[in-house]
């Protein structure tokens, strides 16, 4: 066993959390993270309140342990979302893509745990200010929407600035990379793309084989342009997304283009005209295993790694 402060804050048995991805985490992925003692965080993503309503309720239909719903604040619901997990007692909300200030007292009144995913120290530090339990600091090499900063300097750096916890997300998928994690000063980690390729999660099988398939370079961020980087697996979509902003396409058009195309990948399995988000770590993943498994593998490893082969490394001076 691996326990942190994390474990007694959220009520899990291991420090680690499955990142809120839309589309893709949903009530299965979820309740199978949360019952093999991690945490699962539903993917709120910018899907109308409906669907998330009815995927906490999925959620609660399959596990009775403790879960999350991620907000991205991009999303045009962010208030109707907030109010739901009010209403439905989400025990935990994470936020990604900007600052849950303005729903911050609302969700802590609540009695509802805030966990913002930052990519920053300054923002890291505000958002403790306003009151957020836990941080989680997620590095540029993680998939989706990301900051430009990679793990290894942003972890030990918010985990200076700031004196709650912190959870490091971005470029882990195994024990080396919890083990890593802690020895960074986090209290746990959060992967997404290692649990895509989980047997529970519901993406489609060609988006876990291209994640299987990938190497170290796989993966290509676009959408500077528009101040929101995205990185994703190289191919035809991406590259002419790529090539769209070369060209100095309007915004509104990229946008245009961009939109629904990583449900397109996730449901329909189109990973060539699909957006098939992912991390870095992709060429680390060679297998689609349950989400308890790859839970149990991890903690196994980092265990042996922090009570084995780091302490051999001390020797009498
Ligand atoms: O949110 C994410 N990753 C995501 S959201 C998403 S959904 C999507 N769908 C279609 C197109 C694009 C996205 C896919 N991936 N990660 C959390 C995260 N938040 N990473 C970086 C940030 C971040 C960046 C800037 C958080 C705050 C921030 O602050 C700016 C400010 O307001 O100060």
């Amino acid at each position: 066993m691996i326990r942190t402060v994390l474990c007694d804050l959220l009520g899990i048995e291991h420090p680690i959390v499955q990142g809120g991805m839309a589309w893709v985490a949903t009530a299965e992925l979820v309740a199978a993270v949360s019952e093999a003692g991690g945490l699962g965080i539903l993917g709120g993503g910018n899907a109308p309140p409906d669907y998330v309503r009815a995927q906490v309720r999925q959620t609660k239909a399959r596990t009775r342990k403790p879960f999350g719903v991620n907000i991205p604040l991009f999303s045009p619901y962010v208030d109707d979302v907030v109010q739901i997990c009010i209403d439905e007692k989400v025990p935990v909300v994470a936020t990604g893509a900007g600052s849950p200030g303005p729903w911050m007292a609302q969700l802590k009144e609540a009695g509802v745990k805030v966990m913002p995913v930052v990519a920053s120290v300054a923002l890291a530090k505000r958002l403790e200010r306003m009151g957020a339990d836990i941080l989680v600091a997620e590095g540029t090499e993680s998939g989706g929407h990301i900051g430009d900063v990679a793990t290894l300097p942003l972890v030990p750096q918010i985990v200076d600035a700031v004196s709650g916890p912190v959870v490091a997300a971005g470029g882990i998928a195994d024990g080396r990379g919890l083990a890593a994690a802690l020895a960074l000063g986090a209290v746990g980690v959060q992967m997404g793309t290692r649990f895509i390729c989980a047997e529970e999660c519901i993406a489609h099988p060609n988006y876990k084989q291209k994640i299987v398939k990938a190497s170290d370079r796989a993966t290509i961020a676009t959408g500077h342009s528009l101040g929101h980087p995205v990185r994703a697996l190289k191919n035809p979509m991406a590259r002419k997304f790529e090539a769209m902003e070369k060209q100095g396409i309007s915004e509104e058009e990229l946008v245009e283009f961009g939109t629904g195309k990583l449900r397109l990948a996730v449901e329909e399995g189109d990973v060539i005209w699909g957006s098939v988000m992912a991390g870095q770590i992709s060429g680390l993943i060679h297998d689609v295993l349950p989400a308890a498994e790859i839970i149990q593998r991890m903690v196994t490893e980092a265990e042996a790694i922090l009570s084995q082969w780091l302490p051999s490394l001390v020797v009498a001076s």
